[in-house]
């Protein structure tokens, strides 16, 4: 039958997601169907996340990098646990597109793993680059904002930090509203691993720079993670004094070639909670402006669409559409 009053409800008929579930209401005979799309809350790739979006809403991309163990997982996994809790930051949680995928790398963080202590999944690499979402509303104007965590791999990072052409094929650079640079201090606090640590987050923020992959517009921040490790070295200090001089270098360096350029000490995730770091210790100051971070664009005349990726022309779009509601 094709009577318009049998038909569901429009919001059941969309077809973005990648779930679809046949339904027979009964009425229709045998062969009358619709098709339900369920969505599955899993990781999004770029493209999916373009669909999802409107292009007008409050949206911030930010591209996590760093060598495999850093904690580029743990940043956005952490937020989410922390959300979870309690508001953080001025911000409270309001939704997730991707629950699914942070159930899956926050599993590692309960009891219910039977872990000794919480750990995150670690990134295959085929997962490869994946979004994970978390929408916060401020707590001051209720205004919501779209996070969206691109978890790229490890593997990504060694071949970038390596070669000219593997840093260009990593073409979110210049997508991201805000790029975070993650070492990890569980390396830095070992002398035989240190001066690799900061060799290869070294030369790959000088690639980007020098191949204008992150330019005068791009916001980036450097974290060295893991100050529980640092601090816990016992070496008097000097894994926390290499820290601080190749985090004053990076800062002679770039501070005049970036929109904004921060060099930071946090603990995501500690081993041990207690007096002196709590979850995502060093990241409260930080967080609201990420969330408010905007990567400027060049303005391009509506409707242009130099691309054929859909992640650049979404990218476009959105921004075109916020600039002409503003
Ligand atoms: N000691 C300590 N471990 C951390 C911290 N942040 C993350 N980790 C751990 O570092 C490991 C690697 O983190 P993960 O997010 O999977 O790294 P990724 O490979 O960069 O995604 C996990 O076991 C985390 O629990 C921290 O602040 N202190
Ligand atoms: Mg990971």
């Amino acid at each position: 039958m094709s009577d318009d009053s049998e038909s569901p409800p429009k919001e059941e008929q969309t077809t973005d997601t990648e779930s679809e579930k046949i339904v027979d209401d009964g009425s229709r005979g045998d062969t009358a169907t619709d098709v339900v799309n369920l969505p599955l809350g899993d990781d999004w790739r770029t493209d999916d996340a373009a669909k999802h979006v409107a292009a007008h809403r409050r949206c911030t991309w930010i591209l996590v990098v760093g060598a495999q163990r850093a904690g580029k997982t743990t940043l956005a996994g952490a937020l989410y646990q922390q959300f979870l809790l309690s508001s953080f930051a001025g911000f409270e949680f309001a939704g997730s597109e991707t629950l699914v995928g942070f159930e899956k790398r926050c599993h590692f963080l309960t009891t219910g793993s039977r872990l000794p202590r919480p750990d995150m999944r670690r990134t295959s690499y085929q997962e490869q680059t994946k979004i994970l979402h978390i929408r916060v509303k401020c707590l001051q104007s209720g205004k919501l904002h779209d996070l969206m965590f691109m978890d790229m791999s490890g593997e990504y990072y060694e071949a970038a930090a390596g070669s000219d052409d593997d840093c260009r094929e990593v073409n979110l650079w210049k997508a991201a509203d805000q790029v975070i640079f993650l070492l990890d201090g569980k390396n830095l606090a070992d002398l035989s691993k240190r001066h690799q640590a900061v060799g290869d987050s070294g030369q790959l923020l000088r690639r980007c720079a020098d191949l204008n992959l992150l330019t005068s517009l791009s916001n980036v921040d450097v974290l060295a993670n893991k100050q529980d490790e640092i601090d816990r070295a016992d070496d008097d200090g000097e894994a926390s004094a290499f820290t601080g001089e190749f985090l004053e270098e990076l800062d002679e360096t770039y501070s005049d070639r970036f929109a904004r350029f921060r060099t930071h000490r946090v603990a995501l995730m500690p081993e041990t909670f207690g007096r002196d770091y709590g979850l995502l210790h060093g990241v409260d100051k930080l967080f609201p402006t990420w969330v408010r971070a905007r990567r400027e664009f060049p303005r391009m005349k509506l409707g242009t669409q130099s691309s054929t990726r859909v992640f650049d022309r979404f990218r476009c779009t959105s921004r075109q559409v916020k600039l002409a509601n503003d």
